[in-house]
């Protein structure tokens, strides 16, 4: 059975999950994490889940982080890689068609939600929620917040052309953005006006695989 270790609240394994739960495939899920554990994360005292420092992981993953799977023996890490192979391997006509072009589009959204969305995503949490109330900083919080909605504007724009992110059926790149867009929503900031989104939003939150792993709020917000 494929092994997948990594913590519900980080949103780069709820990519896994989600994309596991779109193909129905069974799995152990081993909990692992340096910064957070069952109480919260560690700045605040907490002790974290661990496993990620132990040499039997760190021959699976060098970088200590999570998310890494082991499939059958195949070991991956790199939550948008795992994504990839994991459409590719068991669900290339759900999650993309069976078409090359829609792969490499899909990708490319993986790509920018990890290098654009992603960081004042972080930002974000970090300042609201992770830090110790003494290190949190309301300047960086509202450039995160300014950062994130101008990308969104990117998303918008895209999802005025297009129902999904890259074409007009569901594929595994409308799953980072929409666990970054819920994620967004949960933290309850004050935003602007996305009608497209809010549109791909409220079709996205009624699939059952979101509703696995991403829907809870508790996900998200655990600090
Ligand atoms: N580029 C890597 C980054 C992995 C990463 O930074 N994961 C975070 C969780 S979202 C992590 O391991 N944080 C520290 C921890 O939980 O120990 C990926 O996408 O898999």
């Amino acid at each position: 059975m494929l092994k997948l270790w990594g913590r519900p609240t980080s949103g780069r394994t709820q990519k896994v999950l989600w994309t596991l739960a779109e193909i129905g495939l069974d799995f152990e899920f081993i909990l692992a994490s340096a910064t957070m554990g069952p109480g919260g994360h560690v700045s605040k005292g907490n002790q974290p889940f661990g496993v990620v420092d132990t040499p039997e992981y760190r021959a699976k993953n060098p970088n200590g982080r999570v998310p890494t799977i082991d499939d059958d023996g195949f070991v991956l890490w790199e939550s948008n890689s795992i994504v990839r192979y994991l459409a590719m391997q068991y669900a290339p006509e759900l999650l993309y068609g069976n078409d090359v072009r829609i792969f490499a589009s899909a990708s490319r959204w993986l790509d920018w939600e990890n290098n654009e969305l992603l960081p004042p995503q972080h930002e974000m949490v970090m300042h609201l929620i992770r830090l110790p109330e003494e290190q949190r900083d309301p300047h960086e919080l509202e450039r995160a917040r300014r950062d994130f909605l101008k990308r969104l504007e990117i998303v918008e724009d895209q999802l005025g052309r297009t129902r999904y992110i890259c074409s007009e059926r569901f594929t595994y790149g409308d799953i980072p953005l929409g666990i970054r867009v819920h994620r967004w929503h949960v933290l309850g900031l004050a935003t602007v006006s996305f009608p497209n989104i809010d549109r791909w939003y409220a079709e996205i939150r009624t699939r059952p695989a979101f509703l696995v792993w991403t829907a809870d709020p508790a996900n998200h917000l655990e600090g």
